[in-house]
């Protein structure tokens, strides 16, 4: 189905009677006017706490914010909606994963991630690896910034025990390889666990081909509302882990010694949900349904190709990474231009970009960089926003 660039703005109040260029959607995105009004209506029309009132209105609440459930379930190809956790965001799904999972790690058992993770990603697994005694290994990179697997003897061990890796970098725009990854996972054994913040907004995501354990991802990074994310997991683990947060709603007896967990997923729900959040990802998913997940990956793609071309004939323009598969994510320095000027420049035309480590220190360590420039597109973005860029930067070069 083709849609309709300019239509699409329109569906954005944020654009409305405005100039502005908005390329950061990896940091967050915008929100469809219909995400709005849902967060509205749950307020003004259905707001009571989910699954404890009798009243109708507790009903009301309870039943959308249940029927997100299922849209968030059937949007990443799960095999039940009971295997969908509503958390605050990718963080913490993992979080959640770093400490559940890690009970039983022990001295000599490994952690395996890679050098482009998130620091979502990595300082969660560090924690757990201090509190185990376990030790954490990286796959690295090569220069076009796709993981090197060209030795996974090196990386993947009978040691390994879980492995922790980003659906798409947010700052070279890598789609890894997770089918390969997940198969050699679990030949040693170990789970695999996905950070699907970049990934779930741009890629068409089933977890059952993807064969990973867990996968997590952010509302608010896929046009939903901040403070709502998922962590998936195959139902057999998530029944066995143990609970991340205690309080309301996860248990199923109580007494003053002891207490006896509530079934999954409400036994990672700890106290009263973010539901009218998670009502708005459902609503956000239905307007992403509505557009096809594969209109909008070929259209960042289309968008990326276009931008590429255009920023290859600007002097000095230096891009970091050139992955085969890759999402619109777009990192560069200008050599004589601090990134932060940059910015600073840009956004005197109204124009959007994130410069800085984007949480990935490691990563800019191994590209010898403490900060750069990137521009990160999604549905709204047209080639006029790559085109004011491109005069905006043409412009500030010349004043340097
Ligand atoms: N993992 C990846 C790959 C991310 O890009 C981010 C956020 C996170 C995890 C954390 O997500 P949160 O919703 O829990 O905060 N990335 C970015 C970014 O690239 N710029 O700002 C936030």
């Amino acid at each position: 189905m083709e849609f309709s660039l300019k239509d699409i703005k329109q569906d954005f109040p944020i654009f409305h009677n405005s100039d502005l260029v908005y390329l950061d959607s990896a940091s967050t995105t915008q929100k469809p006017q219909v995400v709005l009004d849902r967060i509205s209506s749950m307020y003004s029309e259905a707001n009571a706490n989910v699954h404890r009132a009798l009243y109708s209105l507790g009903s009301v609440a309870t039943e959308r914010y249940e029927n997100s459930r299922k849209k968030v379930s059937s949007f990443i190809g799960a095999n039940s909606d009971k295997e969908i956790i509503f958390t605050s965001g990718t963080t913490e799904s993992i979080n959640l994963l770093a400490h559940t999972l890690t009970d039983k790690l022990k001295p000599g058992d490994e952690i395996l991630l890679s050098e482009m993770e998130h620091h979502s990603n990595l300082v969660p697994w560090q924690l757990a690896a201090n509190r185990t005694g376990a030790s954490i290994s990286y796959i690295p990179l090569s220069k076009k910034g796709e993981l090197d697997l060209s030795e996974p003897e090196r990386y993947f061990k009978p040691s390994t025990k879980i492995v922790s890796i980003t659906h798409v970098s947010n700052v070279l725009g890598t789609i890894n390889p997770l089918k390969k990854i997940s198969e050699m996972a679990h030949e040693m054994g170990a789970v695999f666990v996905v950070d699907g913040a970049q990934g779930a907004p741009h890629c068409s995501v089933n977890v059952k081909e993807i064969g990973c354990d867990f996968y997590t991802f952010s509302g608010h990074k896929m046009l939903g509302p901040t403070g709502i994310g998922v962590l998936w997991g195959k139902l057999e683990l998530l029944e066995s882990m143990e609970p991340f947060m205690g309080g309301g709603e996860m248990i199923e007896t109580v007494t003053m010694e002891s207490s006896t967990w509530n079934e999954v997923p409400y036994k990672f729900e700890a106290g009263t949900p973010n539901f009218v959040q998670a009502v708005g990802l459902g609503s956000a998913i239905d307007y992403i349904n509505s557009i096809g997940i594969n209109n909008i990956s070929d259209h960042e793609t289309k968008l990326t190709e276009y931008a590429l071309e255009k920023l290859a004939d600007i002097d000095n323009f230096r891009l970091f990474g050139s992955p085969i598969d890759r999402t619109g994510v777009i990192s560069f320095n200008i050599d004589g231009i601090h990134p932060h000027d940059l910015a600073q420049f840009l956004n005197e035309d109204n124009i959007a970009i994130r410069v800085g480590h984007h949480c990935a220190q490691p990563l800019l360590a191994s590209l010898n960089e403490t900060s750069i420039g990137r521009l990160s597109f999604y549905l709204y973005n047209n080639e006029s926003d790559i085109d004011n860029f491109c005069d905006s930067l043409t412009r500030i070069k010349a004043y340097f």
